[in-house]
């Protein structure tokens, strides 16, 4: 084998490599999640990379997304897609005879992407501003966020899942409520969630948790509820 033929090889090598799909993503981040658990799914092949937020971000990730400069970063054939429900949406289409994300109903599909956006633009505000909160402060943080929940709980009218029967859009992107939400209630020892005042939410907590998928990707508990517990001191401080 001539130089010329190695250069020739390696230039191939590299080129398989950026066929490949690679995530950028960091042991605590509920969106990385998000997009790992569409991935897989979908039964795609990929490698994870896993980047030190807190003290330096890699150059990939910055050239990879020099927008926003966060984490997930999945990148497709050499081409780099940012925001975690645009992952999961991007993952549903390029891999559409797998695993069914959204629904094909284009209404259903709206719906889908509705409640979506409400857990995005309620659900998490309200659950961090009780994490982040203390006395009166967040017994009306706490209020706000079962009244959130329970909004939510509409969408699980009739089903096990947001999807139905299997887990969908919705359930992959509020799956990180259940592991979080008992973490949070955990540490600043307050219910948000229970059988009595948010059923179904409650019903769904478990049955997310039960699911392999997600057995197989949460965070170490103990390392978890120790990070989110420091994060919550210094917040206060
Ligand atoms: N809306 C974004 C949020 C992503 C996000 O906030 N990622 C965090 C980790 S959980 C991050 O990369 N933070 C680094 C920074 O803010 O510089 C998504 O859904 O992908």
């Amino acid at each position: 084998m001539n130089i010329s033929s190695l250069r020739n090889w390696g230039e191939i090598v590299e080129a398989m490599a950026e066929k490949r799909v690679k995530l950028f993503g960091m042991w605590c981040s509920p969106f990385a999640l998000r997009a790992e658990w569409a991935l897989k799914l979908k039964g795609v092949e990929y490698e994870y990379v896993e980047e030190d937020l807190f003290h330096k971000k890699s150059e990939e990730l910055l050239r990879y997304n020099p927008v926003t400069k966060k984490v997930p970063v999945l990148v497709h054939d050499g081409k780099p897609i940012a925001e975690s429900l645009v992952i999961i949406e991007y993952v549903d289409e390029v891999w559409k005879d797998g695993y069914p994300i959204l629904p094909k109903d284009p209404y259903e599909r709206a719906q889908a992407r509705f409640w979506a956006k409400f857990a995005e633009d309620k659900i998490n505000p309200a659950t961090f501003a009780v994490y982040s909160t203390t006395g009166e402060q967040q017994q009306k943080a706490l209020q706000d966020a079962q009244e959130v929940f329970k909004t939510l709980e509409e969408a699980l009218k009739g089903k096990k899942f947001f999807g139905g029967e299997t887990i969908g859009f919705v359930d992959i992107a509020a799956g990180w409520l259940p592991c979080w939400v008992r973490i949070i209630e955990e540490i600043v020892g307050i219910n948000i969630v229970n059988e009595n005042n948010l059923p179904l939410i409650n019903a769904w907590f478990d049955d997310f948790m039960e699911l392999e998928l997600v057995k197989g990707s949460l965070p170490p508990k103990d390392k978890l509820y120790a990070f989110s517990k420091a994060r919550r001191e210094k917040f206060l401080a």
